[in-house]
């Protein structure tokens, strides 16, 4: 299982914090969801850190190191915060990573979104009474210059308590400033102390219980007093709710606050509006005036709405998907050319030495050839994704899902983990922390598998290119892609609907979810991603691949075959052995079914006839059932022709289509194609996303459930395809 642990932690691309053991000043990155946390993260540590634009984007703490004067510190980046209340998995990462003793960080940066100043003010005032030493970064002050507007620093500093600095992460501006501040910050730390203006009722109430609490010699500051008498979670409570004498004296305050009708919680949020209200208009010198409606509502009008707003959306995935179709052709091309041209010059050197040739050309070219020419498909859509998330429109798709979806029970938020897991179910799988009941995100992570990964894509387009294209042209080939990333999300409608009336009973939140400004990408962050992205997959293909081909290989070669027997046979059918007969095709044919795999195909051959498939399509499903990755270099070597490799009739496409069945039916109707594609667009063949199902439910129950119910429902849909394209004669 060692591979599928390397997988997971490439494929998550982030580094899981171990507990510190302080021998350097610990520093975290806390603020509202996309304030531009990770942004200054990556600008201060040279991280590449996932950056997106909308919320909950970072879903994991995550470590690296930065220099404060001169001295190594450790920094973290932790998930976006509205409120010290956690709702969600990744708010209680957060929280926790502030709060808990163990992992209470030195300082923190509070990373401020200027341009929504009101809003990043309130967790602010929540966090001032945390006894946590603070520094702010102020972001995007460059949008507030753009819309006119301008921030009194020195104002606000006065108003916070602490030093402001403003940073432009990914212009590099401010960071100097910001590292000199938290230097001045470690060497002295200091508390906030904010006026946040709570009613009278509550002050005296508070300075009352203070009072009382130090009579019996224990330290309590008024700020804690507020927070024990008004939230009823208050942490500071837990030192004297199991002391009755002491846990007296709040409750008789707070039947005084509350029998003078004072609600604790609007009270509290009230007050706290009102300090950020106050705070923001002093400390605006020149108040940004949108002038009519912003580009982002004017843009949203047509993106957000009720029926162009879908169609929009469609018309983007299927431009998405033609484009991965068509662009990559050239590129695909050139890889191909460059495999045959190695395979001819290596084969040439092995010529003396069968055993080893046939190893290195069939097996470990052909195999990792295969895969490598999907890199520019991979590479487009990893570029689409990227453009889509630093845009923000990701959170109007998920806006317009929820109003598509919201009748099965799918909240809009599911979208953004699912669209992730177009990518790679991991990270999707991942993302569904950010779901705001535990009902939804469970639902989420087990239709995320659904959803057409990006290692599902070389799978159609081998058998779109050499059986959908070739018959019905380009447009059919885009439009059959298309439908392929399609059908994941189809069939979790109803899966979401069994789950919602069967399991997870209960009642479904409404959709929120802030709506970011639109901005233009971050063409620094596409490109990252992309390779990135291109990286994992050719680590995945040099070393999972890899070893699984060479493996296929050798179960395939192994044990050598009688020729003498097949020469018998060949006779025995009339036929003559000789140089152009077609002896050699049947000996190689002959061969592999004898192969320890071939018997094993064969074996298991008869419960996958139903649904079109051979033993060695058979093999190939099995093989890939660890990492679906794995099933076209299997099929090349499966299908392969031998030894001819530099010859342009040897293509992985035209050994599928001219493969028969015994009796000389052709193998890959078009029927079978579909069928086949549909098997890999629903089945669960990764063990590392079980892996992560298992880590993030804690419970392998899931984790099969979800491998049961996909492979179940792949075989039943394959299987009724072929029978129907039987029926229409297919
Ligand atoms: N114009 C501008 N954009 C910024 C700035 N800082 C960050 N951004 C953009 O703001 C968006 C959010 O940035 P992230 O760094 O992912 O924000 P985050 O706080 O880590 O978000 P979560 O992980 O979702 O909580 C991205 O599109 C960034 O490119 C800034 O100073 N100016
Ligand atoms: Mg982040």
């Amino acid at each position: 299982m060692k591979w599928s642990a390397f997988a997971l932690s490439s494929l998550i691309d982030s580094v899981v914090v171990t507990e510190s053991d302080r021998t350097q000043p610990l520093i975290a990155l806390v603020g509202n969801p996309n304030a531009g946390k990770t942004s200054l993260f990556n600008a201060l540590t040279g991280a590449r850190q996932k950056v997106g634009n909308y919320p909950g984007v970072t879903v994991e703490k995550v470590s690296g190191q930065v220099e404060i004067e001169g001295k190594p510190a450790e920094i973290v980046d932790v998930p976006g915060l509205y409120s010290l209340a956690a709702i969600s998995t990744d708010e209680e990462v957060a929280v926790e990573a502030l709060l808990d003793e163990s992992t209470s960080p030195d300082l923190v940066v509070y990373v401020m979104d200027a341009s929504n100043l009101e809003r990043n003010l309130f967790l602010f005032s929540q966090l001032a009474e945390t006894n946590l030493n603070v520094v702010v970064g102020l972001t995007l002050t460059d949008v507030v210059h753009r819309e006119k507007g301008e921030i009194d620093l020195a104002v606000l500093s006065n108003h916070l308590g602490c030093e402001v600095i403003p940073v432009v992460s990914h212009k590099n501006e401010g960071l100097k400033e910001l590292r000199e501040a938290m230097g001045r910050a470690i060497a002295e730390p200091r508390e906030l102390e904010l006026d946040l203006g709570f009613p009278k009722i509550v002050t005296d109430a508070a300075a009352r219980v203070v009072e009382q609490m130090n009579r019996k010699g224990i330290d309590l500051k008024p700020t804690e007093a507020r927070c024990v008498l008004m939230d009823e979670n208050c942490s500071t409570g837990d030192r004297f709710r199991e002391i009755p004498e002491l846990w007296a004296v709040v409750e008789e305050e707070r039947k005084l606050i509350f029998g003078a009708n004072v609600q604790a919680r609007t009270v509290d949020a009230q007050s706290r509006y009102a300090w950020a209200s106050r705070v923001k208009s002093e400390s605006y010198v020149l108040p940004s005036v949108p002038r009519g409606r912003t580009k982002t509502e004017m843009v949203d009008a047509l993106l957000t709405h009720r029926v162009f707003g879908l169609v929009i959306f469609l018309g983007i995935m299927y431009a998405v998907f033609q484009s991965i179709y068509t662009f990559a052709a050239p590129f695909m091309d050139l890889i191909d050319a460059g495999k045959s041209a190695v395979a001819g010059v290596v084969g040439g050197l092995l010529e003396g030495t069968p055993v080893l040739q046939s190893l290195v050309v069939d097996g470990i070219i052909e195999g990792i050839g295969s895969v490598v020419i999907f890199l520019p498909q991979i590479m487009i859509l990893f570029l689409f994704i990227s453009v889509l998330e630093g845009t923000g429109y990701m959170a109007r798709a998920a806006f317009l899902m929820d109003r598509l979806l919201g009748w099965c029970g799918l909240n809009g938020r599911a979208f953004i983990p699912l669209l992730s897991s177009f990518a790679c179910a991991i990270p999707g799988i991942m993302a569904a922390r950010v779901m705001p009941d535990q009902r939804s995100r469970m639902m989420t992570i087990l239709v995320a598998p659904l959803m057409s990964c990006s290692a599902r894509l070389p799978v159609y387009v081998l058998l779109i290119g050499a059986v959908i294209e070739p018959r019905f042209g380009a447009v059919w080939a885009g439009l059959s892609l298309f439908f392929m990333h399609f059908i994941g999300l189809a069939v979790a409608i109803p899966i979401v609907l069994i789950l919602n009336k069967g399991w997870f009973k209960g009642k479904r939140l409404p959709f929120m979810m802030e709506l970011p400004k639109y901005q233009w990408p971050r063409w620094k962050d596409v490109v990252l991603t992309v390779f990135s992205r291109a990286k994992v997959f050719l680590v995945t293909a040099g070393t999972i691949i890899f070893a699984m081909t060479v493996l296929i290989w050798a179960l395939l070669y192994f044990p050598r075959g009688d020729t003498a027997a097949y020469e018998k046979e060949w006779v025995g059918q009339g036929k003559v052995v000789a140089e152009d007969s077609g002896f050699d095709q049947y000996a190689e044919l002959r061969q592999r079914e004898d192969s320890i795999l071939g018997r094993f195909g064969r074996a298991i051959e008869p419960v996958f006839v139903p649904a079109g498939f051979d033993w060695r399509l058979t093999t190939a499903i099995l093989a890939a059932f660890p990492a679906r990755e794995v099933v076209v270099p299997a099929m090349g070597i499966l299908f392969g022709t031998g030894g001819d490799v530099d010859e342009e009739s040897a293509s992985l496409k035209d050994s599928i289509n001219s493969a028969t069945w015994p009796d000389g039916r052709p193998l890959m109707t078009p029927w079978t194609a579909v069928s086949l594609m549909v098997f890999f667009a629903l089945c669960c063949q990764c063990m590392a996303t079980l892996a992560a199902i298992k880590r993030e439910t804690n419970s392998w129950k899931w984790a099969w459930f979800a491998f049961g119910y996909m492979t179940a429902l792949a075989y039943i849909l394959s299987v009724a395809i072929q029978q129907v394209g039987r029926m229409f004669g297919g």
